[in-house]
């Protein structure tokens, strides 16, 4: 090493670790000292950072990426050994008694709730240029996805700490992790909208790091193709989530002011507030360490299987198998076909939907033995069947929803299923490959995510009572979907179902082709029926009654094609825009 800049007592040190560790090719191509010793340097602080914002360090980043990667080179299969199964857990049918029992348990509940949104991915599926939190969720208000998460936990807190009479917290704590992807534009979303009614010191942000890259089976960090300097970084993926939650004391900090749960969920799902007051009410009345939520899945779809695992030794747990590997596991298991549909015309194996509620203190007492160290699986992409060269650098990754695999037999650990229309609606794919999804599997898109919030709201409206025309089906961006009248509440106005269910008297009706935006916290509607588009604004909170017939030429739905760039991206991606012709406006 004789081309070394000088170094601080730490920096030779980690020196030391990356001979160590067989890594003496990062240095072998340095020019003699004296030349670019700044840059050098800053090898190094790249090397501390990757050390230190991994659990066990660089050393122990490499050590397991040569296990993993000679275990993926003998073609070893993670699964080896465990028998999968159906498992069992609870199954909730929107707004009949028991979703109403449990909502009503899990709204008590959760003021002793934190709340943790995974938002360092760049969502490569979708392709979208901005951040995806900062997407409308519908086009109608055009409320982005954190705007309407932030209102949600709002909404809650305040109906929670209200129930609760003064008695313990009152405030629902929210971080959300980023990357450096995604963080700045994240800072200054929430910074420009004033934190969306949310206090910034109620606010924490946890930025994820990227990992190394691996060049080959013996796991040598690969050289940065754009600056010899550096080390290649990629993302490692949500598990990172555990660790930083450990290492910033942020879960200490909660388990210490006495909360009780910690809620994890993703970065675009319009409907995923529906679901969480009932599934928390699952959680604390089963006493769950660890509750998944679930929705039905199509065989093949891209979500993760929930699926019981019972080993040879006897062991079983209860966990997701991610989508790639739930068939070839299903194959090897005596299950010829693979992953497929039941006669139900579903998987039998629930989908992972990544809304993970877990009790923090079982958490945080785990946490304390792995720092967070999430399992992590490989996937290189071979250059050939000898598996020796890769076609480019691979890295270790992990996920969030793995964190069960190091859980003794003694964990709780269940899953609460519901109706995919309840709780489930993310915007993963972009148009041209939404598109090709099989008919009658979910789409995934910009598409499908607007119109199932549409739908979702317009069920629950029907459940309450109120008469919603049928949906028409249209086409946009090649994607068929159902077209429910346009309807959306402000969190505060519509919580749960029974929130819902109390403000819907009389002979209600709403016409398919309508539009209907609720933001007055205190409206009631009373038979009312409505035909076109009405606006309910939220005047200081003051109480709103919304009568009798309403019928205005309403707000149109016009296609726009996604290769349109006269339109706005947001907007083609979902393949069709709203004119706001004529709308009545309350109060
Ligand atoms: N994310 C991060 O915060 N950091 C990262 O490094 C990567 C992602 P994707 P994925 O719900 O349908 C998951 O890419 O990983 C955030 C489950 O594994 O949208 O392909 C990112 O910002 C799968 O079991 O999904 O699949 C986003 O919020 C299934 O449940 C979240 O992590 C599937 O989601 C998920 O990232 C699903």
């Amino acid at each position: 090493l004789k081309n070394l800049p000088l170094l601080s007592p730490e920096q030779v040190e980690l020196a030391k670790m990356l001979l160590e560790m067989g890594q003496s090719h990062l240095f072998e191509h340095w020019p003699e000292p004296g030349v670019d010793d700044d840059e050098k340097r800053e090898l190094f602080n790249q090397v501390a950072r990757l050390n230190s914002s991994y659990p066990g360090g660089l050393a122990s980043y490499i050590k397991t990426a040569r296990e993993l990667l000679a275990d993926s080179k003998a073609g070893k299969n993670p699964y080896d050994g465990f028998t999968p199964s159906v498992p069992s857990g609870e199954i909730l049918t929107f707004g009949d008694d028991t979703f109403v029992q449990y909502e009503d348990a899990g709204v008590k509940e959760a003021r002793k709730a934190a709340f943790v949104l995974v938002a360092g991915g760049l969502g490569e599926r979708l392709g979208y240029n901005g951040i995806k939190v900062a997407l409308p969720s519908e086009t109608t208000t055009g409320t982005c996805f954190l705007q309407h998460y932030i209102e949600s936990i709002l909404a809650l807190q305040e109906t929670s700490c209200r129930l609760a009479q003064g008695d313990g917290p009152t405030e629902i704590p929210f971080a959300i992790m980023t990357s450096d992807d995604t963080h700045l534009r994240t800072v200054e979303l929430l910074e420009s909208n004033a934190y969306f009614g949310m206090k910034p010191t109620q606010v924490k942000l946890v930025k994820q790091e990227k990992v190394a890259c691996l060049d080959d089976n013996d796991a040598r960090l690969a050289v940065d193709p754009r600056n010899k300097y550096r080390i290649q970084t990629k993302p490692h993926g949500h598990g990172d989530v555990h660790s930083l939650l450990y290492s910033s004391g942020v879960l200490k900090e909660w388990h210490d002011a006495g909360r009780r749960w910690v809620l994890f969920f993703q970065d675009t799902n319009g409907l995923l507030f529906k679901a969480i007051p009932s599934a928390l009410g699952v959680s604390a009345t089963k006493g769950y360490h660890v509750n998944s939520l679930a929705v039905p899945r199509k065989a093949k779809e891209a979500i993760g299987g929930i699926t019981k695992l019972t080993h040879q030794d006897g062991r079983t747990m209860v966990i997701n198998v991610e989508y790639n590997q739930l068939d070839p596991l299903l194959r090897a298991s005596g299950h010829p076909d693979g992953d497929v549909n039941s006669e139900t015309g579903y998987s039998p194996f629930p989908g992972n939907i990544n809304q993970l509620i877990f009790e923090i203190g079982p958490y945080l007492e785990e946490l304390t033995k792995t720092g967070g160290a999430i399992k992590e699986f490989v996937n290189p992409k071979y250059k050939d069947s000898t598996k020796t060269a890769f076609k480019s650098s691979t890295r270790l990754e992990c996920m969030m929803q793995d964190y069960p695999k190091t859980l003794p037999p003694s964990a709780r650990v269940g899953f609460t299923a519901m109706d995919a229309w309840v709780a489930y609606a993310p915007v993963k794919n972009n148009p041209e490959d939404a598109a090709k999804v099989p008919k009658g599997n979910p789409y995934h898109s910009a598409t499908s995510g607007e119109m199932t919030i549409y739908k979702a709201n317009s069920l629950t409206l029907r459940k309450a009572g109120v008469k919603v025309d049928d949906p028409v089906l249209q086409v946009f961006n090649g994607q068929e979907v159902e077209v429910w009248p346009r309807i959306v509440w402000k969190p505060k106005w519509g919580l749960t179902f029974s929130d819902v269910r109390s403000k819907v008297r009389g002979n209600c009706s709403v016409t398919q082709r309508s539009t209907m935006v609720i933001k007055a916290p205190n409206c009631h509607l009373v038979d009312l029926s409505l035909d076109g588009a009405l606006i309910v604004d939220d005047v200081d909170g003051t109480e709103v009654k919304v009568v009798g017939p309403v019928q205005n030429k309403g707000w149109t739905i016009e296609s726009v094609d996604y290769t349109d760039t006269s339109v706005p991206e947001e907007v083609r991606i979902r393949g069709f825009k709203i004119n706001k012709i004529e709308q009545l406006l309350k109060p």
